[in-house]
């Protein structure tokens, strides 16, 4: 049975950037979450159509992201010393940071977003425009043969039906191959408070304990866990096709750390709304109290997670003055919702501002690092996570 915990109010595409000349009348969803006593798995109440957020207008560009390349360029170089696969697939692979570590003879790239498959299909992967469904996963059977590794970031999460989702893996999955995903952490994201971990695209935030249920329901044994910290953080789980494998004590570890927080309890979500609730109100009154002592604020970030914050909280550009973001497709667009205005950070300077919100707080320490000077000037930093915080 799913209970209802938290309502984050009407909120936009988190990923839909205005161009101002297209404008017209924006899409708003209610985002719910509800925990699921069987599977014990957090999800959104009602799902946001998938052609709506996942299209060739996409925003989000991994190799805008300097430390997530690394983060991918490692990773691959760690599961082809670790498990040496010759077919190699990537569900989501979106500019390819990941899959061009691959020889584009045995790799093969899944994504649904027209902008990014026209990418790594002009790198030379074989890649399908399609979400991933168990209709594409025979399709991909019969063309390219078993995959030996079937790896994919911040996607799995997206994906509603997971029954199909693994099963889809399950089909296409040899037999000794295996499969490894990355997506935030539900333990994390209720330890910090970071509830804009929560939105459209972000159809699940993952337990190791819900995932353990669902993959075993679906023909495959989760047996690893790697806690990560990208994104605020993450789990990197591992699963295979086969019975047999030994399951590692990082599982045994996660379950229990997991259990003993109550990621389990239905009463556990209650008490995270509750801190929700408050964290709002801190904000908002901060922000008020700034904007009374004429002060100016500016954010960092134009990321989904900030789509969440501000519009949960009703933050618009009288609050919150300009967001700066290094992606190029963001820049001269409005937030989402919000309707800040998105800039480049090039085209600002920041010491004319008192303090600059963290709107991609997932990289607090390289930010404050950029922005010493900001620091110098006087300027502060506000974060939500893990609680409304002013520092410098
Ligand atoms: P970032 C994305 O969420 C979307 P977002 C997606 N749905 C998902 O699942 C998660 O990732 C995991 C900018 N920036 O990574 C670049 C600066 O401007 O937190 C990005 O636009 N200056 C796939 O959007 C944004 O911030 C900087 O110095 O919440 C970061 O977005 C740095 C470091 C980043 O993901």
């Amino acid at each position: 049975m799913k209970k209802e915990f938290l309502d984050l109010g009407k909120q936009p595409i988190a990923n839909d950037f205005i161009k101002e000349d297209e404008y017209s009348s924006p899409f708003f969803y209610d985002l719910k979450v509800v925990f699921d006593e069987d599977t014990k798995l957090v999800s959104l109440k009602d799902f946001v159509k998938p052609e709506l957020m996942f299209n060739e207008n996409y925003a989000y560009n991994t190799s805008m992201s300097t430390p997530m390349v690394n983060h991918f360029k490692s990773t691959a170089d760690m599961l082809m010393e670790e498990f040496r696969p010759v077919n190699v697939m990537e569900i989501g692979s979106n500019d390819g940071p990941f899959i061009r570590q691959f020889d584009p003879t045995t790799a093969v790239c899944v994504e649904p977003c027209g902008n990014f498959a026209d990418i790594t299909y002009d790198m030379g992967y074989e890649t399908y425009a399609e979400f991933w469904t168990t209709e594409l996963s025979k399709k991909i059977k019969s063309e390219c043969g078993n995959m030996d590794l079937i790896y994919s970031a911040n996607c799995i999460c997206h994906i509603q039906d997971l029954d199909d989702c693994f099963s889809a893996v399950a089909n296409l999955l040899s037999e000794d191959g295996v499969f490894v995903f990355e997506d935030p952490s539900l333990l994390r994201m209720l330890e910090r408070g970071s509830y804009d971990q929560i939105y459209d695209e972000h159809a699940h935030v993952f337990s190791v304990t819900a995932l353990d249920n669902i993959l075993k329901k679906n023909g495959l044994t989760l047996f690893d866990v790697d806690n990560l910290s990208v994104h605020g953080g993450s789990n990197r789980i591992y699963a295979s096709k086969s019975s047999d494998v030994v399951v590692k004590d990082s599982v045994t570890r996660n379950l229990m750390e997991e259990k003993q927080f109550g990621v389990d309890k239905f009463e556990t979500y209650k008490i995270f709304a509750e801190r929700i609730e408050k964290s709002k109100k801190d904000l908002v009154n901060l922000l008020t109290k700034l904007k009374d002592e004429g002060k100016k604020v500016i954010s960092i970030g134009a990321t989904s997670k900030s789509t969440t914050v501000f519009n949960y909280c009703g933050i618009g550009s009288d609050l919150i003055e300009l967001i700066t973001d290094t992606t190029p497709d963001k820049q001269g667009t409005l937030a989402p919702g919000s309707l800040i205005p998105v800039v480049d950070r090039d085209n600002v300077r920041l010491k004319e501002y008192d303090y600059a919100f963290l709107g991609a707080w997932n990289f607090k320490d390289l930010i404050a690092n950029k922005e010493r000077e900001f620091v110098e000037n006087g300027g502060k930093f506000i974060t939500h996570v893990p609680e409304i915080m002013v520092f410098s």
